[in-house]
């Protein structure tokens, strides 16, 4: 019965190793990527986007919404404020040293989204 129990130690020991290191890097984008933020609708979509540290990443805006509310985006946190013209793609090029999350929204904080450094 021993060689089960070795059996059973190697295959938990192969799953720690893969739940807690390989598995992870799938959930952040590869490095230059572009990442396309549809403003429609009173929401970023996606309003939700993973990234690694030290990673450079275009934000590609393409704002839809007519509302007024929809044309500034900023990134309190990291001092960014931008002007998104109706029907237009803008970028915004960002490379966050410091894991943590980094909301971004509209002036008036109607619209809300957050990027999740890790
Ligand atoms: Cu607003």
């Amino acid at each position: 019965m021993i060689w089960l129990v070795n059996v059973t130690g190697i295959f938990l020991l192969v799953f720690i190793i893969w739940w807690f290191w390989l598995s992870l890097p799938k959930r952040v984008l590869p490095v230059g990527s572009v990442v396309d933020i549809q403003v429609l609708d009173g929401v970023y979509t996606p309003a939700r986007i993973e990234i690694a540290k030290d990673q450079d990443v275009v934000l590609r805006f393409h704002r839809l919404d007519p509302d007024a509310c929809a044309e500034i985006v900023r990134f309190d946190d990291l001092g960014i404020r931008l002007e998104l013209p109706l029907n237009a793609i803008r970028d915004v090029h960002i490379c966050i040293e410091t894991p943590g999350e980094y909301s971004f929204s509209c002036d008036m904080n109607m619209y809300q989204g957050s990027l999740i450094v890790t």
